[in-house]
């Protein structure tokens, strides 16, 4: 059988009200594009190669976890083995940075205790040219994170503000957790017995 071509397989959600900037952050991340008129996601995933510290591999499964409630009573997001979560909120929009609290409840809930979690206010391009539609300060949004012990980004899909720093933490985050083994994620690694794992996979 052929070795598999990355030397990580990670699975990925990204969770968030609706409208709070998910598959625009994703389009961005796997396609570098970015378009403005979005219908609710049902339910999508994709796969994304990405080389993390020059040369460790890591294959992305990237979970856009759908927001809205009419699709979420009849599908219920495939959290098992996942390594690690985005949680979103638009800057704009005050109601979305309430609700992220009830997010991360919901990751906590039903995803391993201890996963690597990030969080991030989405278009910061909104208010570049006009403060007032801000509805979230920088401040709010970093003592939130704190708070939970997170770290935090104010991200701009637009203009591809913060998106490839985003994900890598968060990649750094994830292996740095299967470092130390503080959780049992060990289900989805294809590459359990890589003697020839590089030694850039390893936090530095
Ligand atoms: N100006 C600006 N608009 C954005 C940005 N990201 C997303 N949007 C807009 O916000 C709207 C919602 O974006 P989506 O990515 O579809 O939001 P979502 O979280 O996937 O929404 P659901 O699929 O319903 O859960 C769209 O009209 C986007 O064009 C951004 O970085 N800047
Ligand atoms: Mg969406």
């Amino acid at each position: 059988m052929e070795p598999p071509d990355y030397n990580y397989l990670f699975k990925i959600f990204i969770l968030g009200d609706t409208n709070s900037g998910k598959t625009c952050y994703l389009d961005r991340l796997t396609e570098d594009n970015f378009t403005h008129s979005k219908s609710p996601t049902y339910h999508d995933f994709r796969i994304n190669k990405i080389i993390f510290n020059d040369n460790c591999s890591i294959k992305l499964q990237l979970w856009d976890g759908n927001a809205n409630l009419r699709f979420r009573t009849i599908y219920s997001p495939p959290y098992r083995g996942t390594h690690g979560i985005i949680l979103t909120y638009d800057i704009c929009d005050r109601n979305s940075f309430l609700n992220c609290k009830n997010w991360y409840i919901e990751a906590k809930r039903y995803i391993n205790d201890g996963i690597p979690m990030i969080i991030i206010g989405t278009k910061l391009d909104k208010v570049d040219f006009d403060e007032k539609k801000r509805q979230v300060t920088y401040d709010q949004g970093k003592t939130f994170a704190q708070e939970l012990g997170l770290n935090f980004y104010e991200i701009s899909s637009k203009y591809n503000i913060g998106i490839r720093q985003t994900i890598m933490d968060l990649i750094g985050l994830i292996i740095e957790d299967r470092v130390s083994n503080k959780n049992n994620i060990q289900a989805n690694d294809n590459n359990n017995n890589n003697n020839n794992k590089p030694k850039n996979c390893t936090i530095q």
